[in-house]
């Protein structure tokens, strides 16, 4: 079974904003902004309630950037998240129970303390590209293998 989940991408022209998990799953890590969908939202629907939820800002202009499939060890469930770039929000990112927001320049990004195929799309938004991939995981977190395809159209 395959599950969609949004995952949103602060960027200004020098730097990102990324918000480390105080809880629950991919706790410690550094992320974007973005969750499950709830009963009868759109997965860009998700995005803007999941951020607000998660660092207190409206994103108002954002764009797909990538879709994304992530095979976990032992789990039946596929999740297929899709990627954001927002360029755009209103108000003040604040700490909230979830996450504490914080802004990284591009040169800074903390793929050490971050899921393990951040490394592996995060350069290619950053360029302004669109991409497709999957990302295999193994019970640590590691990726055991992958595929991953800049393309014209998502
Ligand atoms: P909640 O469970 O907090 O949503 N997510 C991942 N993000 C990255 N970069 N890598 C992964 O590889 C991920 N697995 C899940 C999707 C979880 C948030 O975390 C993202 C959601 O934005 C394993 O509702």
């Amino acid at each position: 079974m395959k599950k969609i989940l949004s995952l949103g991408v602060i960027t200004t022209e020098t730097r990102v904003l990324l918000g480390v998990k105080k809880r629950g799953f991919g706790e410690g890590l550094w992320n974007g902004f973005g969750g499950k969908l709830e009963e009868g939202e759109t997965v860009d629907e998700s995005l803007v309630r999941e951020t607000k939820e998660e660092c207190g800002v409206t994103v108002t202009k954002y764009e797909k950037k990538g879709i994304l499939e992530f095979h976990y060890v032992d789990q039946e469930e596929i999740f297929e998240v899709h990627v954001y770039e927002c360029t755009e929000y209103e108000g003040e990112p604040v700490e909230t129970e979830e996450m504490r927001p914080e802004w990284f320049s591009y040169d800074e990004i903390p793929y050490g303390i971050m899921w393990a195929d951040d490394i592996y799309w995060y350069p290619l938004l950053l360029e302004g590209k669109k991409f497709k991939g999957s990302f295999w995981f193994d019970k640590d977190g590691k990726v055991t293998k992958h595929e991953l395809e800049v393309v014209e159209k998502l």
